[in-house]
């Protein structure tokens, strides 16, 4: 075997000692390395929600996407589902769109069909359906 022969067949067991310190780093390090180009995340004691919106940024009037990934903590049980909503709490009102969350498996969720009709505070709602009952995690946008 050359030397480049042995280079080339080094290389997968560089990449995977890389996974493997990956997975070894703390859990919501691993949610918030879950996603390209977040946009923010939302987190209690017990699970943390990291979300990207496509497109992004976010502009009022606009039909948008979520990219979710839900990291339990502390030895949570991983959520059975996710349902996502929005509100403007400063003026009592919601979206005037449904939106549907559809799971990719590993934890990460996608959610279709949000729109922000307005500037303003909105407030994101994330209501994980866990064995223990629905949590809600709470995430604030500022849209100018
Ligand atoms: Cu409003």
């Amino acid at each position: 075997m050359d030397a480049r022969a042995r280079q080339v067949n080094a290389f997968p067991v560089a990449v995977a000692v890389g996974t493997l310190l990956l997975v070894a780093a703390d859990a919501s390090r691993a949610c918030g390395e879950a996603l390209r180009g977040t946009t923010g995340r939302a987190e209690n004691a017990r699970y943390e929600i990291v979300f990207a919106a496509v497109p992004a940024p976010l502009a009022a009037g606009k039909l948008f996407s979520l990219d979710l990934a839900v990291c339990p903590r502390g030895g949570a049980a991983a959520p059975n589902a996710l349902a996502v909503d929005a509100t403007m709490p400063e003026h009592r009102h919601g979206m005037n769109y449904r939106p549907t969350v559809v799971a990719r498996g590993t934890g990460t969720y996608r959610a279709d069909g949000l729109m922000f009709h307005m500037p303003g505070r909105w407030d994101l709602l994330f209501d994980l359906v866990t064995p223990a009952g629905t949590e809600r995690l709470t995430a604030t946008v500022l849209l100018e």
